[in-house]
């Protein structure tokens, strides 16, 4: 996929803020500090439109990307930093939900996990809304780069195995651009399908 123009269009930090203009989104979401930044500047071929940072945690907001305006990238906030209050939590949880639960133009969550862990509480919530609003997903295992080749196979079948169905997980690494063109494959796939959930 070629990316010939990104803009921020918006950061929303109320559900009455998000973009009324008809578009089909793709969201991101996983854990805080699981290369969520990374992996979208990789798919972009920007190194910093979205910032990295070595402290997790700090996304609090959806950030709407326009994408060779025809396209959408959601940015949704990194979840499960143990230091965040839990009110923030709690502001997390219903801004995200209010996302997933009827945005319209949603056509796939690309669910980032990190090769090396296990699924957390917080991951399992996820997954447990995705599967209730029947929102189509791509789960990535990120970090590969960080494990040897035969571990790579060993984690992603374990997580596939803990997602409990048929999921075929895409091993992708920020670092090596492994899986980017695979991943923008399934992606153009979803945008091209769905024009958004018709609900
Ligand atoms: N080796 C390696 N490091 C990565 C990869 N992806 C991200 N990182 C590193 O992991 C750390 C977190 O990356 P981010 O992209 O900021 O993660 P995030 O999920 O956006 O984090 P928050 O927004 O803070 O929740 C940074 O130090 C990155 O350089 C990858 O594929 N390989
Ligand atoms: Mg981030």
């Amino acid at each position: 996929m070629k990316v010939n123009s990104v803009e921020l269009e918006k950061r929303c930090r109320d559900p009455k803020e998000f973009p009324r203009f008809r578009l089909p989104e793709i969201a991101f979401a996983g854990r805080s500090n699981v290369g969520k930044s990374s992996l979208i500047n990789t798919l972009l071929t920007r190194k910093r439109l979205v910032a990295v940072s070595s402290t997790p945690g700090k996304t609090r907001a959806i950030d709407f990307f326009r994408v060779n305006d025809t396209f959408r990238f959601v940015d949704l906030p990194g979840y499960g930093y143990a230091k965040v209050p839990k009110t923030v939590q709690d502001a997390w949880k219903k801004l995200i939900d209010a996302y997933l639960v009827d945005r319209e133009t949603l056509v796939s969550v690309v669910w980032i996990l990190d090769i090396r862990r296990e699924l957390s509480e917080l991951d399992r919530m996820l997954y447990d809304w995705l599967c209730s609003y029947s929102i189509p997903y791509i789960a990535v295992c990120t970090k590969a780069d960080k494990v040897s080749l035969g571990e790579r196979a060993k984690r992603k079948e374990a997580l596939r195995k803990a997602l409990d169905q048929d999921a075929d997980l895409v091993l992708f690494s920020a670092k090596t651009g492994l899986g980017k063109d695979v991943l923008w494959k399934r992606m153009r796939a979803a945008i091209s399908h769905g024009e958004g959930r018709k609900s």
